[in-house]
């Protein structure tokens, strides 16, 4: 109890907890709710300090902190040891018959090493592969006891650790975060009623209806099975042979296809829960709910240009930003929302809520925000924590449910099954970030690498010799739902199942004009790359279902004739045979949620990095205020430039280079700042890296900030050079300079500079497809 609760063993851990973990989460204690009003940031300065947060809770106050803190090492001060604690004495050199002699067998602490060494990986995840996970804690904005009896939301104020880990799917665990894919959203709660795992993704619609066919879409998606390509990319022949034969995929694929499968960041999309589950409460009454994560900083994405150079640039993008920004203090933020709706709603609509390719529009059942979730600490050791945490849609607790949702069924079975062999036998559920705060008594024995001691002679139940120990908890513990259950055993799909165009067209409808042309570069890049022209043909002609103008103008993208649609294509292979006749119509055909530009989040930098390009001579009072600007308002700014060392600036003292262009280049920051420079005082214009760097930001929409009325940099590139020609950009900022040496910057430009980043980008800039 000492070592779980007093004296973590690493004792430099507790500074690492960060100061809003210190105002609990204790499992079960509500905490006073928030001061500040709902909604408002939780970034400010009494944050902030040269690591995470400045206070050091004691440690064990967050409780996933007592099964964590028991198992951390820390060997400041130590002698090296062998596995069994064995001191040793040399590490450098085995043991030998003679220096130039053969090694001897008897050398154990060279071989414990070696052996240990030949067994440190484990089977990477089977999908999902790559990730980064983050601890935090979800807080309840309020009781409801209307609707569940889920310890998470038992009070305001109460306060449940996470784990949250983010992912993409396709790619091995060594691949670029930066892939076209969907991204994981998986947390963890630890309540005091047990683990609830919900697992989920960055889309609210899945490609599949029915569990039977994952395998199949995976094995599609995955690299070719004869030669081992392409790592983490759908855009190959296999996985567009797969989706265009299952017309259920198209609505995903607008998804997809669309700006939310390349996130800016993880802090910067939204998570879903996909399924429908059900919420229960205190009176056994049951309502159906749809989860939804919203982040704080807004959903905002990259150009498909930019991840393409961004994973050759920064293979870990996602990872280092999500870790930084939390070294940084700049907790991550999502709220919780659910759509809560009853059985009787749901049998009205033209869709089936029991299929995973469906969304509820916000239209009909509007979002009600129950809670927030922060991310304060990031992991100690990778593998210990975000490799072996354990996530698995079975793991609920009681005041929630399952639906009949037939793709959910498979996953219940799924995530339990998988990590026996990833992670090596049945009691994975011991190590410690998968170990529950609450306490695990059950009759379960034995198992590689059991950690629990069981005391007594009783593992089984009704047992008299141990009192009856452990009991059952009876209506006080997991009830399930008793829903009503009919018909016959058969294989099939309920009808409101069979159409699938309908909500690939709302979406399609709903996105901006950018966002459109995204969706369409993105299946043109998709499709150029698949070798099959057949394929090629049926994604058209299933995409002529969604939208003509969208099939229409890819057909001419691609060099194609419109094919005709896609029953007509498959012939009597029924795979895509629209539903005959007497569809619903939909209820909604339009909803502006589903566009990005919808949540543009608080107005806050939320760590956004700009690049201040430095050279000989530069202007040092003003490149020094716009960095003291691009701090205060949470933006993360660097000075950039030909090599390491000191500039010196025109007033005659340095400033120091932090990064080059040649290894941060410009996919790397979401703005820039540039120089004053005329074509007779020429100074990064002659530069290939500065002109390829100022290129990528301009052509990728990024704001830019010229110190002055002239950058000869961003005529080099073909973009207005000059405030004289940069009207109608409203990205593109020209400074203007002091009239007299005494005047200060001017920052109002500055201001609307920094406004512009965090709207993120402005696609009018955009040339594809080509500007007129
Ligand atoms: Fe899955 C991992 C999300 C369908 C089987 N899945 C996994 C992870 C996420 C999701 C976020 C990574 C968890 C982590 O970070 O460790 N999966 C989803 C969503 C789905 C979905 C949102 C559809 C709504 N998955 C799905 C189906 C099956 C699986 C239909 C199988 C029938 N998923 C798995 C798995 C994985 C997994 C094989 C691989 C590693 C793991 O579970 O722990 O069990």
């Amino acid at each position: 109890d000492t070592l779980a609760r007093g004296t973590p063993s690493n004792p430099l851990k507790a500074a690492e907890h960060g100061r809003d973990n210190a105002v609990h989460p204790q499992a079960g204690v509500p905490v006073d709710a928030p001061d500040e009003e709902v909604g408002a940031s939780t970034l400010s300065e009494d944050f902030a300090s040269d690591k995470v947060g400045d206070g050091i809770p004691e440690a064990g106050e967050n409780p996933t902190n007592d099964s964590l803190d028991r198992v951390r090492v820390d060997s400041t001060g130590r002698v090296l040891t062998t596995n069994q604690g064995v001191p040793v004495g040399d590490n450098q050199n085995s043991l030998k018959a003679g220096l130039r002699g053969p090694t001897l067998m008897e050398d154990f602490i060279l071989r414990e090493k070696i052996t240990h060494f030949d067994h440190e990986r484990i089977p990477e995840r089977v999908v999902h592969a790559r990730g980064s996970a983050a601890h935090g804690y979800f807080e309840s904005y309020g009781a409801l006891d209307d609707l569940t009896i889920a310890a998470p939301f038992e009070a305001a104020g109460k306060r449940t650790p996470v784990f949250v880990r983010f992912s993409t799917v396709a790619g091995e665990r060594g691949s670029a975060d930066t892939a076209r894919d969907v991204r994981g959203f998986a947390v963890k709660f630890y309540t005091e009623q047990g683990n609830w795992d919900l697992v989920g993704n960055n889309m609210p619609v899945f490609f599949i209806q029915d569990a039977m066919k994952f395998p199949d879409l995976i094995h599609a998606v995955k690299p070719e099975p004869h030669n081992g390509m392409p790592q983490a990319a759908s855009a190959h022949d296999t996985f567009w042979d797969f989706v265009s034969l299952m017309p259920e995929s198209t609505h995903m694929l607008m998804w997809v296809m669309s700006d939310r499968a390349i996130p800016r960041s993880y802090r910067m999309m939204q998570g879903f829960g996909v399924h429908t589950f059900r919420l229960v409460n205190a009176q056994g009454e049951a309502h159906f709910v749809k989860f939804h994560w919203t982040p704080r900083a807004g959903t905002h994405s990259l150009v498909w240009d930019e991840a393409v150079k961004l994973a050759g640039a920064d293979p870990d993008f996602h990872r280092r930003d999500l870790w930084e920004a939390i070294e940084a203090g700049q907790y991550p933020e999502w709220e919780l929302g659910l759509q809560v709706f009853t059985e009787e709603q749901s049998e009205q609509w033209s869709f089936d809520i029991l299929d995973p390719t469906k969304i509820v529009p916000e239209e009909l059942v509007p979002i009600r925000p129950v809670g927030r979730m922060v991310l304060t600490r990031n992991p100690d050791n990778f593998f210990a924590e975000t490799e072996q945490v354990a996530f698995c849609t079975a793991h609920i607790i009681p005041g929630i449910d399952f639906s009949n949702d037939p793709l959910l069924a498979g996953r219940i079975h799924s995530y339990l099954d998988t990590q026996i062999t990833r992670l090596g036998g049945a009691n994975f559920h011991e190590i410690p970030i998968n170990a529950p705060i609450a306490q695990v008594h059950n009759n379960q024995r034995d198992g590689l690498h059991r950690q629990a001691i069981p005391r007594g002679r009783v593992a089984y139940e009704p047992n008299s010799l141990a009192g009856g120990c452990p009991f059952q908890a009876g209506k006080s513990g997991f009830v399930s739902y008793p829903k009503a259950i009919q018909g016959e055993a058969l294989r099939g799909k309920p009808e409101r199942f069979a159409e699938h165009y309908a909500q690939a067209t709302l979406f399609w409808q709903s996105q901006s004009e950018a966002e459109q042309d995204h969706i369409v570069g993105a299946f043109r890049f998709e499709l150029t790359r698949v070798q099959t022209p057949a394929i090629r043909q049926r994604v058209l002609a299933m995409l002529r279902h969604v939208d003509e103008t969208l099939a229409t103008r890819l057909a001419d993208d691609l060099g194609m004739d419109l094919p005709a649609p896609l029953p007509d294509l498959l012939g009597d292979s029924g795979v895509g045979a629209p539903v005959a006749g007497a569809v619903q119509p939909p209820e909604v055909t339009r909803s502006d949620s589903l566009s990005l530009l919808d949540r543009p989040g608080d107005g806050g930098l939320w760590g956004r990095r700009v690049a201040l390009l430095v050279h000989e001579g530069i202007d040092g009072a003003r490149v020094r205020e716009v960095h003291e600007a691009v701090l205060s308002a949470g933006g993360v700014p660097r000075y950039i430039g030909h090599r390491l060392g000191d500039v010196s600036t025109a007033e005659g003292d340095v400033i120091p280079v932090e990064i080059t262009l040649e290894t941060a280049p410009g996919a790397l920051w979401d703005a820039v700042v540039l120089p004053e420079e005329t074509d007779d005082a020429p100074h990064l214009s002659r530069s290939a890296q500065a002109v390829a760097f100022v290129q990528d930001q301009y052509l990728h929409c990024k704001p830019l900030l010229v110190l002055g009325h002239d950058s000869a940099l961003l005529a080099a590139v073909g973009a207005p050079g000059s405030v004289d020609e940069a009207d109608g950009d409203p990205a593109l900022f020209f400074m203007d300079p002091p009239a007299t040496p005494e005047d200060g910057t001017d920052l109002a430009t500055v201001t609307a500079f920094l406004t512009s980043l965090a709207g993120h980008r402005r696609f009018e800039r955009e040339m594809d497809p080509p500007q007129r």
